[in-house]
């Protein structure tokens, strides 16, 4: 299938990203790009197949220049980012500035000028390839902390396109927020945009509380007056901050889950383990915010305490390799792999083992049989915009057993009120929880997986892109009427 490509300038529905949605394969003769599976794909997809649209961004490799391409119906377009903007920008100021700071200052952000100079530079060349993309009137939705200044360099670039804007990652409180030396300008590169969406109604409140206490604006409700800005050369305009939680293709994981071959994997995985009596799972990029550490404290303290046998029990974690040049995540891997030696090296016997640990990723088939083979998922973010494993688990589970341990610091637990609800800095109130889970009576986990998979089935990913571009198109309708607020 190859559509007609759009000229430049001929894209209706423009997607913003850090990342390009491929990874190039370079292990036969000639390199070939192939689609990596992520949920933003298998949500924008279609929108992109329906509407002649653009993706723009980072194709992973640095310092080369690639040509606009088309894969499986989608027209690229590559941003050239050079090895040295990707330790400033990328590894520097998204990774090792924002991020910390977004969730909580779990470890502290650093605050360097010259990583902030770059991340200026790559938000202009990404707001500048928007612009020759976008066609009249086109929809622009762009995406995460990477790319805050974009919306209102695109705005004051072309203000004729309709701006969307969705934050993957939780908003900190304005006390936290308020500590970024270049707080004004990410504030007022957000505003750019007519919409920007967040995953929890928390997150939105405390965006529209800082834009009010650090910029002065006015709001009402989810509306902000955002006023003309004559440097930038930008009119005035209403800008709406709310949620917008992410989710999954319910029904794609669902029919996998359901596959023979899948239940046969479940299966095969299970006995490969020794055939435990109850396994547990965890699956998480190798990240702080994750709170790896914590879970591993607990089970590792509920196997001395007795109240977890380790020849009955096993933990699979799997942490997928992440972010590896920065300090805090070599750090956090000398930990969590630490942690693991001290607990199998004190528990283990022979043919036993109680932590199976993975520092490498996986086929989604691969996940999709675990995620059906365990018994519990154990989800303990310290802070986690959405987790979208936690959504996986449950729509891989189409028996409707099993039980989902999860933190409320993570964006999920908002739609996942029938988890079992942990606060992971509290490690005994996790150990209790963690058994409340493995004890569960098979009614009531039945009783509350059901309810977790109703709700996903009808707030999948693909009503989570519908109702952010139909309220982005609304906004686009009503423009004249909201000019003032
Ligand atoms: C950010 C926010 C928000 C993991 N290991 C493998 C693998 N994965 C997949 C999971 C899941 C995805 O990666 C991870 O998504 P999460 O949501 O859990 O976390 P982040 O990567 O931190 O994502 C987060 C998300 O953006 C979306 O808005 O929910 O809060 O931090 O889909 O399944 N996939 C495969 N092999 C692996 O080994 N195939």
């Amino acid at each position: 299938q190859n559509p007609v490509r759009p000229p430049s300038g001929g894209a209706d529905f423009v997607v913003v990203a850090n990342r390009l949605p491929v990874d190039r394969d370079t292990s036969g003769d000639t390199p070939q790009w192939t689609t990596s599976p992520g949920g933003l794909v298998t949500a924008l997809a279609p929108v992109m197949r329906e509407n002649s649209g653009a993706w723009i961004g980072w194709a992973g490799v640095p310092d080369e220049e690639i040509a606009p391409f088309d894969v499986d119906g989608m027209h690229l377009v590559p941003v050239t980012l050079s090895a040295q903007e990707i330790i400033n920008y990328y590894e520097g100021f998204s990774n090792a500035t924002l991020w910390p700071l977004y969730h909580d200052v779990i470890v502290p952000p650093e605050f360097h000028r010259a990583w902030w100079e770059s991340y200026v530079h790559v938000n202009r060349r990404f707001a500048q390839a928007v612009a020759l993309e976008a066609a009249a009137g086109a929809t622009v939705w762009i995406h995460d902390y990477q790319l805050q200044l974009v919306p209102a360099l695109v705005r004051a670039l072309r203000p004729d396109v309709s701006i969307g804007f969705f934050n993957h990652i939780p908003f900190p409180s304005v006390e936290l927020f308020a500590q970024l030396p270049w707080r004004a300008q990410i504030l007022t590169g957000l505003l750019g945009a007519d919409l920007i969406g967040f995953q929890r109604p928390a997150d939105a409140a405390n965006f529209r509380r800082a834009a009010r206490a650090l910029l002065s604006v006015t709001s009402r409700g989810n509306r902000i007056s955002v006023p003309a800005d004559s440097e930038a050369g930008t009119e005035a305009h209403v800008a709406e901050a709310r949620a917008f939680p992410i989710s999954v293709d319910t029904s794609a994981l669902d029919a996998q889950a359901r596959e023979p071959e899948i239940i046969a994997r479940a299966a095969e995985i299970r006995e490969e383990l020794g055939d435990p009596e109850l396994l547990l799972l965890g699956v998480d990029r190798m990240d702080y915010t994750k709170g790896i550490r914590h879970r591993l404290k607990a089970f590792g303290e509920l196997l001395a305490d007795g109240l977890l046998d380790p020849e009955k029990v096993t933990l699979v974690q799997i942490a997928t390799p992440s972010r590896e040049r920065i300090d805090q995540y070599q750090q956090i891997r000398s930990d969590v792999e630490l942690s693991v030696g001290r607990i199998n090296g004190e528990f283990s016997e022979v043919g036993i083992q109680p932590i199976h640990y993975f520092h490498h990723s996986y086929p989604r088939e691969e996940m999709t049989a675990l995620y059906r083979a365990a018994d519990v998922l154990l989800v303990t973010a310290l802070r986690d915009g959405m987790n979208l494993v936690a959504k996986e688990y449950v729509a891989c589970r189409p028996q409707e057993d099993g039980a989902l341990v999860l933190s409320e610091f993570a964006g999920a637990a908002d739609q996942l009120t029938q988890a079992v609800l942990v606060n992971p800095h509290n490690i005994d109130g996790l150990k209790a929880e963690i058994v409340r889970a493995v004890a569960m009576d098979p009614r009531e986990q039945r009783r509350r997986m059901r309810s977790m998979r109703r709700r996903l089935f009808r707030e999948d990913v693909q009503a989570w892109s519908q109702s952010f571009l139909s309220e982005l198109e609304a906004l686009d309708a009503d423009k004249d009427r909201t000019s003032a607020i």
